[in-house]
């Protein structure tokens, strides 16, 4: 790779010189692309990833993603340029993923369940050279979605993958391609190529944020500290060759790509298995079949995995899982003392965010603060600060907002100065909107949140983006989205509604979200038509009364039910 093709990179807010030479000096940033994490198996015919009946070798995911670098590449596709992905939990999820990063394309790797709206905010901020997507999706099983946003942006191009009418199959695809891969060599990185460290310094794919606020925000991550995250994450969780990791998690999202996820376990050379869903029945059967060692849960299917193992009689389909971290969102601590007495493996809590920051329990911790608190950061340079509303550190063991800095925490969302200058304070350090107690030890609990948004079971919806988009519906006047507390997914979302209309009634509204092309997990799973919306000293709306009001609701209907 010459240094002539590398000059195009993708914009960021890059760390400020002194930090980034101390992560350098430190060995927490090596100059490495992270194309590189494929390219280290000691055993290239070992299986990198198991996706139903097919198993796909480190030889082979390297050799394919380098083929379809060749075809994109064919295509006009080269470094500096952005695509949009979408594909559910399939081995050519990583063909893909690895395919972009060779070429230099930064991908952002949309979820399966973003529909109309997500992916078209995407678009616009992101104004990819390329999407990706599966022809079994709804959007991409006909051509109408992307020929309406070809109108706005024409150069898009599309590749779709799956056996529909509109899809290309990819092994037909890169079939043929092995000469013209050759030739093309030089516009492409290799799994253990050295190219300029120039290159590690870029971008090299986008994470989504969680978000609070109207439209989804864009993340930036370089190739240095995304390949820090992924190394050190696979040292903590002590991954090997020996590992075989279940994925039933997006694949797409922080958790399962890089804390470990599947990127540390390439790392190590080990093996991911993919599951669809984290359904217990599902996953069962894929531990039992392919003796899974390690997987990672959202604490809602921490709860569904020990209600089917409970109902078991005498089968051990766990018995090759060792470890099972659960992340995403707050676990209960009674859950969390069921996991090793009941599921017979050794449980981790994993507190991380797509923005950077991720802390882990250790394995050897005492299962004290294995049970009580969400671990502390994995990396010596993270930088935690608990603060008050004034700014003021809190002391130990009382509770303040979370700020953090380092090597591997974002300076900035892609394109996005006002949110920027919300969220980061004068040092650099980026406000998570979590509110947690950190002890002595530096062990973080969290115990609630600032951020306006609702963590339905790991997945996170911004209150402002579904109330923006009711208060399109011509009869709602005034909407606040708040959180109510669920049993099975931890919180649930509730949408209050003042309207002068009294016949609106809630399919309605549903209906009307579904329409605007809303992902299905962010349509409110109830409606409060109230008069008044309570209001704070200011004039906000107070939703910190506005969810207590809405839990007292609920217990009265339940009280009234049973
Ligand atoms: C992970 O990443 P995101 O970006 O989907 O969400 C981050 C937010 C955090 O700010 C926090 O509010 C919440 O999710 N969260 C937790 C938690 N882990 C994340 N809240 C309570 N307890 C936990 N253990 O969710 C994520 C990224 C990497 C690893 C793990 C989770």
């Amino acid at each position: 790779m010459s240094d002539a093709a590398i000059l195009p990179a993708v914009d960021f807010t890059p760390w400020p010189g002194a930090l980034a030479d101390n992560y350098r000096a430190r060995g927490f940033w090596i100059d490495r692309p992270l194309t590189d994490l494929l390219g280290r198996a000691s055993e290239p015919a070992a299986a990198a990833v198991i996706c139903g009946t097919r198993k796909f070798s480190y030889a082979e995911l390297d050799k394919l993603s380098s083929r379809l670098a060749c075809v994109l590449a064919t295509r006009g596709l080269k470094r500096g340029h952005t695509a949009l992905v979408q594909l559910p939990n399939v081995a050519e999820f990583y063909v893909v993923f690895f395919a972009l990063l060779k070429l230099g394309v930064a991908p952002v790797n949309a979820l399966y369940s973003h529909q109309r709206l997500e992916m078209t905010a995407y678009t616009e901020q992101l104004r990819p050279a390329l999407m990706i997507g599966c022809g079994r999706h709804q959007l991409f099983s006909s051509r109408e979605f992307f020929c309406d946003l070809q109108v706005r942006y024409p150069d898009i191009q599309l590749l779709v993958l799956g056996e529909t009418e509109f899809a290309e199959d990819l092994a037909m695809l890169l079939e043929g391609s092995a000469q013209a891969t050759e030739e093309h060599r030089a516009d492409f990185l290799s799994a253990g190529d050295s190219p300029p460290a120039s290159i590690a310094q870029q971008v090299a794919f986008f994470q989504l944020s969680g978000g609070s606020t109207g439209t989804p925000k864009l993340i930036p991550r370089t190739h240095n500290d995304y390949h820090y995250s992924v190394r050190r994450s696979a040292e903590i969780c002590r991954l090997s060759s020996e590992t075989r990791y279940l994925c039933a998690l997006p694949a797409a999202h922080n958790f399962p790509l890089s804390s470990p996820g599947a990127l540390g376990v390439f790392h190590a050379g080990g093996t991911v298995v993919l599951a669809d869903s984290p359904e217990p029945g599902h996953c069962f059967d894929l531990i039992a079949r392919h003796k899974v060692t390690m997987a990672a849960l959202v604490p809602s299917a921490v709860a569904l995995w020990l209600e089917a193992h409970h109902r078991l009689s005498d089968e051990r389909p766990l018995n090759s899982l060792r470890l099972l971290q659960v992340g995403g969102a707050n676990f209960a601590e009674s859950l969390a003392r069921r996991v090793p007495a009941e599921l017979g493996c050794q449980l981790q809590q994993v507190f991380g965010m797509a923005e950077g920051l991720v802390n882990y329990t250790r394995l050897d911790d005492s299962e004290e603060k294995i049970f009580t608190t969400q671990g502390c950061p994995m990396s010596a340079a993270d930088e935690v600060r608990v603060l008050d509303e004034q700014g003021r550190p809190v002391p130990d063991g009382e509770t303040g907002l979370l700020y953090t800095r380092g090597p591997y925490t974002f300076r900035g969302y892609y394109r996005a100065p006002e949110q920027n200058a919300r969220v980061f304070d004068r040092d650099g350090f980026y406000c998570s909107g979590d509110l947690v107690q950190r002890d002595a030890a530096g062990y973080l609990k969290v115990v609630g949140r600032v951020k306006d948004q609702i963590n339905r079971g790991g997945e996170k919806i911004a209150a402002e983006e579904v109330e923006n988009l009711l208060l399109t519906h011509r009869d709602v006047q005034q909407v606040a989205l708040v959180s109510i507390p669920d049993a099975g997914l931890g919180e649930k979302s509730c949408a209050c509604v003042i309207t002068a209309n009294a016949k609106l009634k809630p399919p309605q509204l549903r209906r009307y979200l579904r329409e605007l092309g809303l992902a299905e997990f962010k349509l409110p799973d109830r409606f409060q038509f109230l008069r008044a919306l309570p209001l704070t000293a200011v004039g906000k709306t107070d939703k910190v009364a506005l969810r207590a009001m809405m839990k007292s609701k609920m217990l009265q209907k339940k009280r009234e039910e049973s």
